[in-house]
């Protein structure tokens, strides 16, 4: 029997990276993201078979047209990782940047539908498909200058409970993975591209690595058919909320 087929989104960096990199072995793979050379250079990394689609997911076009692109028999996808997402900013609401605001709103909500849109309609005629929506403890609680951030994935989260119900009747899993502190460029983006204030977020205390939420993910694939996780949330030891970490100085 052939293998399935997994798309990621966001496979150039982080979590997205790592997922792909576990899942390889087992998996035909699509990886998707902006950056060609970064994709490339994972292409060439891993050992299985795998197609690159190089697209924003911001750009409602290019995501039908590139999905669409890929060949015949490629096209029936297994598993949909919905990891594209990013922080922009950590600013107060009356402070933030309506920048911001939009490409967390496009990248982390309209991105995962348009996504998703391209891709649920085969599996709802297969009867057959698991989609795993990288969500985060921000759409499970709120903390001070998260506002829009937040508000991105408390809409993942409703969509993640939307899909589940929706799709239900078709036999599809949807899970949602909410990580809290994982060290990956994730803070970089967030302050835009000042690495001293991102590695400050991770000093003192040991966050996750993207590693362990590529685990995570896999575990949730490898249930057995009858068994489907629904939220998952992944803390380091030493986190407790998004606002209580267990820093050591
Ligand atoms: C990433 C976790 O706590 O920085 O989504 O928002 S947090």
């Amino acid at each position: 029997m052939s293998q399935p087929i997994a798309l990621i989104t966001g496979t150039t960096s982080g979590i997205g990276e790592a997922t792909a990199r576990l899942l390889s072995e087992k998996y035909r793979l699509i990886i998707c993201g902006r950056r060609k050379d970064r994709l490339e250079k994972l292409q060439n990394e891993l050992v299985g078979e795998v197609q690159i689609l190089c697209f924003d997911v911001r750009d409602k076009e290019a995501v039908f047209a590139s999905i669409e692109s890929l060949p015949t028999d490629w096209k029936k996808i297994d598993v949909l990782i919905n990891n594209a997402g990013n922080a922009h900013g950590l600013d107060f609401i009356h402070e933030g940047s309506t920048e911001d605001w939009d490409a967390m709103m496009d990248i982390n909500v309209k991105g995962l539908l348009y996504v998703s849109k391209a891709i649920i309609p085969q599996m709802v005629e297969r009867k057959k498909g698991h989609i795993v929506n990288v969500s985060s403890i921000a759409g499970l609680e709120v903390y001070q200058r998260g506002n829009v951030y937040c508000a991105s994935k408390h809409a993942v989260d409703a969509l993640t409970k939307g899909m589940r119900m929706d799709l239900n009747e078709h036999g599809i899993k949807v899970t949602s993975i909410d990580p809290g502190l994982v060290e990956t460029e994730f803070s970089e983006v967030r302050f835009k591209g000042d690495s001293d204030r991102a590695s400050q977020v991770y000093q003192n205390f040991t966050p996750l690595t993207a590693h362990d939420v590529a685990e995570t993910i896999e575990f949730t694939l490898n249930r057995p058919p009858h068994v489907m996780i629904g939220d998952l949330l992944i803390l380091p030891t030493d986190q407790a909320t998004s606002t209580i970490v267990n820093k050591k100085s």
